[in-house]
């Protein structure tokens, strides 16, 4: 009898899972949607989530990825603000046998220094963006400025290369003036009133904001310089935001290229078989890239959008 009651726990007992998740900061609505996305999936799988904020700082990264090492979680997840410069603190979670799992940008590293990525294929992006522009001037000339995303980010590194693939056979289309807005509303804001001052509002054909949080900065500035944003310089940008779709449905945005939130769920999934039997999983994991235009029911699209966490 009282063998028995001893046997009990050692069955009843499973331990929820801990992840660490170095987040780069808010910079856009769609990183707060990523991360109130990923503290969803985690609460609903039972894993225990510790989120740092790393401030748009990869010093503050690495520090929060040792600080994970040392606490021993199961995995890491890194959404890295910059491509290069994390061999060393990778090579000290794989000492430790903690997998790590990039979200939403990658790196210039090994790969055996990571499990897997989880992210969009960026220069795709850039590319749906370029020919959606071609398209839309039909062979007149146009001169295009362009917003790029974080200086030595992954994804301001491949969009802007998959646009300029795309435009490569348009000779009609030039990209004239290519500055860093930071993927914030403010600095596209702030980079677009330098453009319009420098071109001449008239002298622009389009622009090209490597985020939509950036395009919605600039279509501000488009306004207070009396020019009509989405008409007198058409607007395509990616992430797919609701505030976006609220431009587009006021005619102010003509395009954007949809990425998902959602790449916690992914993650968490290859984990889940990883700790069951060692499952390994690919390389990458490849999430969808969605073209939404102004013809597109962009209200409808706004409400299903809007109470995500953006
Ligand atoms: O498009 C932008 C964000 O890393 C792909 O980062 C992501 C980008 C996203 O701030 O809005």
């Amino acid at each position: 009898l009282a063998s028995a009651a001893i046997l009990v726990p050692a069955i009843a007992m499973a331990e929820g899972e801990t992840v660490g998740f170095s987040q780069i900061g808010s910079e856009s609505g769609w990183r707060a949607a990523e991360t109130t996305v990923t503290k969803q999936q985690a609460e609903e799988r039972g894993i225990t989530l510790k989120f740092a904020d790393a401030q748009q700082k990869q010093e503050n990264q690495i520090k929060a990825i040792r600080g994970f090492v040392a606490q021993g979680v199961d995995a890491i997840l890194l959404a890295p603000v910059v491509a290069t410069g994390w061999e060393e603190v990778l090579e000290e979670a794989k000492d430790a046998d903690i997998p790590v799992i990039l979200l939403d940008r990658n790196i210039d590293a090994p790969e055996d220094l990571y499990m897997t990525a989880v992210t969009s294929d960026q220069v795709h992006e850039g590319m749906v963006a370029g020919n959606w522009l071609k398209e839309a001037v039909a062979g007149e000339d146009c001169s295009v400025v362009e917003l790029q995303g974080t200086t030595g980010s992954s994804p301001a590194i491949a969009r802007k290369k998959g646009f300029e693939e795309a435009i490569a056979d348009a000779p009609n289309i030039k990209i004239t003036r290519s500055q860093t807005g930071d993927f914030t509303r403010a600095q596209g804001k702030v980079v677009m009133e330098s453009f319009l001052k420098s071109e001449g509002g008239a002298n622009i054909c389009a622009l090209y904001a490597h985020n939509d949080d950036m395009a919605v900065g600039a279509i501000q500035a488009i306004k207070e310089a009396g020019l009509k944003p989405g008409e007198d310089i058409k607007i395509v940008s990616i992430d797919s935001v609701p505030d976006i779709h609220l431009a587009m449905k006021a005619g102010e945005a003509n395009a954007t290229v949809e990425l998902t939130p959602n790449m916690a769920g992914p993650a968490f999934d290859v984990l889940a078989a990883y700790w069951k039997d060692g499952t390994m999983p690919a390389k990458w994991i490849q999430t969808e890239s969605k073209l939404y235009t102004s013809d597109d029911d962009n209200a409808a699209i706004y409400e299903s959008k809007k109470d995500l966490g953006y």
